[in-house]
């Protein structure tokens, strides 16, 4: 942490210390839990180099003291001694703890020595969830990547949100153009595969789900959930519709018919601002609710009558996520999402789903620029990319596989593929195979032990926290920026990955960071300059420059988005404008207000309308009239998240894993009845990818045939430092799902709605 004088956190901690260096008082350090995608505010008790207690911040501008489990256990997370201080490397076949230095080197080496053998096509990265929580990896992934100088790019987003992004493409013209529903403001809520009371919401970023929803419910909202379970969320629902898992796409593409067909559009909405309504309604015609209603498992009465409702409310917003997302017509249901909210004229009105505004984006309108999907395809699975990325599904073929271009050396980055990606024991087996990897990794867990080196950064509470990618996507304009409450340790993330960066651009281990903080930022003031719409206007670089130049690494960078940003304050020519100073001020956050009208200005599309049925949806339509007569499998398996779990990597800390066991195979009463199955008893679980052996816990809240076991689990493998993770192990339920990407136009994994087999074992 370099940036003297900036960090309020640290500093008033350490004056917290009388001059003999023992603590004096108790500290209170206010920043935005970095977990998931509410960003809660936190309030951070801390005594010395020990943290006291962790509540929420009843002053937060978003969250209000809104807290949940996860959140108080950060003060857990920091001090919990599994978690790597050092790096590892490995010697003699063990990895053993060694200097940053040292490891570097090692890094070099390795690097080195592949790219010698096999050519930079033999290199690979996998790049995980906690990345987008973190500005480090916002501001230094790319240039990471792009350093590589490989196709072999894998994220989390193909085991998640690919689709909306690839249906946000086509039809707003950019991948980040993703809008959220009002959520304080809607009377109508019409939500599908997402349980935001356990997971707290995602792509629609707001504290307080729960109370959120209870507000709308209080003042005569509508909410509607359709999930094959009676989540919590759908108790708190005015209707709850049981889909059949992966069915999503044909309803709503049949709510889009119904739509039409009982002239039920908004057209002068269809007018001004969209393109492609003529044909999508003639596309749609045969989706008739009669025709898909057996195989959505819902009647085609209800069907009609969603869909009626939704044109009726005074305002409406429709939202779907992981469930819609992680099945093989993910991007099909995301696209017919957004048509929902746009052909009833609910798109970027209040009440309905708007496009936010974040402070750190870029002043003016969006440059229309063509969004394309497939421009290059995966060498053994044939898959399309999808913004730079292959499907994170076909990972382990690309390893396994023999031939030109096979990955022989991978980095990972904030990802536990093993446990999170599908076909999980053949991964495993995969990257035992490989010649190199590094992990950047605050653990060693089930992916990262097949690490050469690791390199962990600092713990969440040793960073600076502003959540870039979750301002894009709240329901209120927010920014909100907490600097470090620790000093770190080690090397910040920024420096681990911008050496990382140094190395693979052959500048060698031992080039300063600086180099590439100081090319990011003058690369960035240039676009500043060069952007007529940035309250900036006028400064030259050097100006731009010089205005930041008290800050170093993502800070400046940071400094320079918020201040050349749509509220910046322009470098001192806008003096109540937004900027980091600003932001540092105001530990509570800054609340921008509720959304506001974006249309034309936040779409990128040649003709700025919304392409309604994008030539790629249409050439994608016919595949889901295929599946209409597809005999529906015995079993289909579905996920499901706890409000103490976080993927795979919380389950180290006692009080979020202690309890009641969590990962068991839920089954309805009567379907376990029915293969000899009582509670308690253990299943074998079957799918062409593997097999788990998992306790049974009756649950009527399934729907019939519809078995749900949780992912990130299966902590038994060997050579894990994860003491506590390992006693409650659990199995992974990515034994099951298939190592194949199962949307084609986004390369989406499906996680849900998986054919399988239930035994009872003897
Ligand atoms: N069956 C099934 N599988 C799923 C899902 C599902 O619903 N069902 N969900 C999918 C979804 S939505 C996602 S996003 C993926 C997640 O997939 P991944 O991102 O691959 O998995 P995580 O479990 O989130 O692992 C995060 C890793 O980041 C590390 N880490 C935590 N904080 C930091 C940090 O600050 N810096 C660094 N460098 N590392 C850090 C952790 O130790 C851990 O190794 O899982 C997917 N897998
Ligand atoms: N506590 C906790 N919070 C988290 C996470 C976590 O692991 N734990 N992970 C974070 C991440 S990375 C993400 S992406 C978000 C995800 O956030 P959400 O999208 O809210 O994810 P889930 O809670 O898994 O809810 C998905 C729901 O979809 C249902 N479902 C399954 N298949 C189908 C289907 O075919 N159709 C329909 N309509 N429903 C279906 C499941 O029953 C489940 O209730 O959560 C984030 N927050
Ligand atoms: S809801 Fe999410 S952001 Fe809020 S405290 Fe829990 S984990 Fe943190
Ligand atoms: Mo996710």
């Amino acid at each position: 942490m370099e940036a003297g004088g900036l960090v309020p956190g640290y500093l008033a901690a350490r004056s917290a210390l009388d001059g003999s260096g023992r603590v004096s008082e108790p500290v209170t350090h206010y920043r935005t839990c970095p977990l998931c995608e509410a960003t809660c505010g936190l309030a951070v008790e801390t005594d010395g180099e020990r943290v006291v207690r962790v509540r929420g911040d009843e002053e937060d501008v978003f969250s209000r003291g809104y807290v949940c489990p996860k959140g108080t256990q950060l003060g857990a997370l920091h001090h919990d001694p599994d978690r790597l201080r050092s790096p590892l490397v490995r010697r003699d076949g063990a990895l053993q703890e060694a200097t940053f230095e040292e490891a570097f080197a090692a890094v070099e080496a390795g690097f080195d020595r592949l790219v010698e053998r096999h050519g930079r096509g033999a290199l690979a990265a996998y790049v995980g969830n906690p990345n987008a929580h973190n500005i480090a990896s916002t501001v230094y992934l790319g240039p990471f990547l792009r350093s590589l100088g490989t196709r072999n790019l894998f994220s989390a987003s193909t085991l998640d949100q690919m689709p909306k992004h690839v249906s946000s493409g086509l039809m707003f013209g950019h991948p980040g153009t993703i809008p959220v529903p009002d959520l304080d403001r809607t009377e109508y809520l019409l939500l599908l595969g997402a349980n935001p009371v356990e997971s707290n919401g995602s792509l629609a970023t707001a504290p307080d789900w729960p109370g959120r929803l209870r507000r709308l419910r209080d003042r005569g909202g509508h909410l509607v959930v359709v999930d094959p379970r009676a989540t919590r969320t759908a108790a708190l629902a005015s209707e709850h519709v049981r889909v059949r898992p992966g069915a999503d796409a044909w309803l709503l593409v049949s709510m889009i018919q119904v739509l039409f067909e009982e002239g039920l559009v908004d057209d002068a909405f269809l007018t001004q601002w969209t393109e492609g309504g003529a044909a999508l309604r003639e596309a749609v015609a045969a989706f008739t609710p009669e025709r898909v209603s057996s195989a959505c498992e819902v009647s085609a009465g209800l069907i009609r009558r969603l869909a009626r409702e939704l044109a009726a409310a005074p305002s409406a917003a429709v939202y779907g996520r992981i469930g819609t997302h992680t099945t093989g017509f993910g991007t099909l249901a995301s696209w017919a999402v957004d048509v929902l909210n746009a052909i009833t004229g609910n798109l970027d009105r209040a009440g309905g789903a708007m496009f936010p505004s974040a402070a750190h984006a870029a002043a003016g309108p969006a440059e229309p620029r063509p969004f394309l999907v497939g421009r290059w395809k995966s060498r053994v699975g044939g898959y399309g990319e999808a913004l730079g990325e292959l499907p994170a599904a076909a990972l382990a073929e690309e390893i396994e596989t023999p031939g030109e271009g096979q990955i022989r050396g991978l980095f990972t980055v904030a990802g536990n593929p093993v446990l999170s990606a599908p076909g999980g024991d053949r991964l495993d087996a995969a990257l035992a195979g490989l010649e190199f990897m590094v992990s950047v990794d605050i653990y060693c867990n089930e992916t990262t032990r097949h690490a050469d080196v690791i390199l962990p950064p600092p713990s969440p509470l040793e960073r600076v926290q502003y959540d870039a990618s979750f301002y894009q996507l709240s329901i209120r304009n927010i920014c909100n920026y907490s600097p470090p409450v620790f000093e770190p340790v080690g090397p910040t993330e920024a420096d681990i990955l911008a050496r990382l960066s140094l190395i693979a651009a052959g500048q060698g281990a031992d080039t300063d960071p600086a180099v590439l903080h100081d090319g990011l930022a003058g690369r960035l003031a240039k676009r500043i300059r060069d952007n007529e719409h940035s309250p900036a206007g006028g400064l030259g670089v050097d100006a731009i420059l010089e205005a930041v130049s008290e800050r170093n690494g993502v800070e400046r960078i940071l400094d320079l988005m918020l201040r050349s940003g749509p509220y910046g304050d322009g470098f001192g020519q806008r003096p109540e404008g937004i900027s980091l100073t600003r932001l540092e001020a105001s530990p509570h956050g800054v609340d921008l207000g509720p959304l506001t009208p974006r249309l034309p200005d936040v779409l990128a599309t040649e003709s700025r309308k919304v392409a309604l049925f994008p030539d790629v949806i249409r050439d994608d339509l016919p595949r889901l009239e295929v599946a209409l007569s597809k005999e529906r499998p015995r079993w289909l398996l579905v996920g499901r998240r706890h409000l103490r779990s976080n993927n795979s990597w919380m389950h180290n800390l006692e009080p979020l894993v202690s309890g009641k066991l969590r990962c068991t195979l839920q089954m309805h009463p009567e379907d376990a009845g029915a293969v000899g199955l009582e509670s308690g008893h253990m299943a074998r679980v079957t799918s062409p990818a593997g097999e788990v052996v998992a306790p049974v816990e009756l649950d009527t809240s399934l729907a019939r045939g519809v078995v749900c076991l949780p992912h990130g689990w299966g902590h038994d493998l060997p050579g894990t430092r994860l003491g506590v993770a390992s006693a409650h192990a659990g199995v992974n339920s990515n034994r099951l799902t298939l190592p194949e990407a199962a949307d084609p136009l986004s390369g989406n994994a499906g996680l849900n709605a998986i054919a399988v087999d239930v035994v009872a074992v003897p």
